[in-house]
Formats: structure tokens, C-alpha cells, sequence
């Protein structure tokens, strides 16, 4: 297979492309596009719009070396029997999943707004995980997908990097996978929560992964 080296934080990342799939963690229209829920609930989505010409730059380049794509959405049931109490009241919110929103019922799968922004659309061959938590290996069946394809390693896009990403790369790692985060392909409602989870993420030799910017992958990639 294709081995790779990538000049990534804190040391070089290695992978062979075809035992390595590349994970889009929740790019989602609610979370990312104006009038969606992400903006209702007073976050400035032009952050998160930011990192869209990046993640499909890198999406176009693995989709070319045939490497294995996944995609995550957070999404409920319709019945909401995979929603549990505590997530959907916490803090007493004004919009509750499952109530109706500006692009359809929040965080129900099927919705207009829970869909995957149109830059980033699956393809044909590509994993889609409908996930109820915040990890994506969490009542999902990721990992029995990954294990039926042999990948050993995961490459992480997507947002948001504190919570949907860092939980499915701390999941990863204790299930054995090495993962790298692109660091201009992720991005949060908060500047300096996604500064605070790079370094965390790497910190102590990759005590979860590894970081890098798109640009070294691509270099890779060839
Ligand atoms: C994700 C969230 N995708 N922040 N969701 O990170 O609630």
C-alpha cells in the first residue's frame, strides 16, 4: 500500500492511505449555515463557514486517491427514543431536539437542517453515521464499519473541535486507532476552545493524536 508520513504536531503521523479513512465530523446545515439552529442559538456561524473551502479541498484530494470517506451527522430518531431526557432539557432551552426549527425538526435525522451542507455532500461509497451523542463510535456501528475495511487510522475534519471531535478522537484512541486532526478543517463557536483542545489532543507525545495543517496531508497525499 501507499505509506505516508505526514509532518504533523507533535511528530510525524504515519498511515498507509488504504488502511486510513477520513472522517467529517457533523457538517451539518443546522451547525454551520445562517438561520440554522447552530445560529439560533446565538453562535456567530461565519467561523464555522470559514473552514468549508479547506475540508472540501481535502475531501476533493482523498476522494481522488480512493481512500475511504466517513461522515458523521448528529441526529435523533424521530421518536426521539435515542434522545435522552437529560440532553434534551439541559439548561432549559427555548428550542429542544426535536421541536421545529428554522430548517426543520432540530437534530432529527431526515430534517432539512440535519442534513450535510451541499459542499460536502456524500457521495456514493461513502460512509454516513447518524450519531445520538457527541461521539461518533457511541451507539453507532463505526466501528464494526472500520474493522470490516481493516483502517487502523483516522483522519478528523469537522466541527465542533471541543465537543463532536475531541469525544470521537478520545473514543478512537481508546479503541486503538491513531488519529490526526486538521487543524484548518475544524472549528468551534469558540476561538479559544479549539486552541485549548489542539494542544490537548497532542499534548504528553499525542496522549490522544496527532495535529497538522491540511496542507502537510495534501504534500502526503502527492
Ligand atoms: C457538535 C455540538 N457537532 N457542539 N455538536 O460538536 O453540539
Amino acid at each position: 500500500g501507499t505509506n505516508m508520513q505526514i509532518h504533523a504536531n507533535p511528530f510525524v503521523f504515519e498511515c498507509e492511505l488504504a488502511r486510513t479513512a477520513l472522517v467529517i465530523i457533523d457538517m451539518q446545515r443546522d451547525f454551520i449555515e445562517p438561520g440554522g439552529f447552530g445560529e439560533t442559538l446565538g453562535n456567530d456561524v461565519s467561523l464555522l463557514q470559514a473552514i468549508v473551502p479547506a475540508t472540501q479541498r481535502m475531501l476533493h484530494a482523498w476522494r481522488e486517491k480512493g481512500g475511504l470517506v466517513v461522515h458523521t451527522r448528529e441526529a435523533h430518531r424521530p421518536d426521539l427514543a435515542d434522545c435522552p431526557p437529560s440532553k434534551r432539557n439541559r439548561g432549559n432551552p427555548s428550542l429542544r431536539i426535536g421541536d421545529p426549527g428554522p430548517m426543520g425538526r432540530i437534530l432529527v435525522a431526515g430534517e432539512s437542517g440535519n442534513q450535510i451542507i451541499d459542499a460536502l455532500a456524500p457521495i456514493d461509497g461513502e460512509i454516513v453515521i447518524d450519531k445520538p451523542g457527541k461521539g461518533a463510535f457511541y451507539a453507532t456501528g463505526l466501528q464494526s464499519l472500520l474493522q470490516q475495511r481493516a483502517i487502523r487510522s483516522l483522519v478528523f475534519m469537522g466541527v465542533t473541535t471541543e465537543v463532536c471531535v475531541q469525544t470521537s478522537m478520545r473514543e478512537a484512541n481508546d479503541r486503538g486507532y491513531d488519529s490526526l486532526l486538521l487543524e484548518d478543517c475544524t472549528e468551534s463557536y469558540f476561538p479559544a476552545f479549539k486552541a485549548a483542545a489542539l494542544e490537548m489532543i497532542r499534548a504528553q507525545g499525542a496522549i490522544v493524536g496527532w495535529t497538522a495543517p491540511s496542507r502537510k496531508l495534501l504534500a502526503a497525499l502527492g
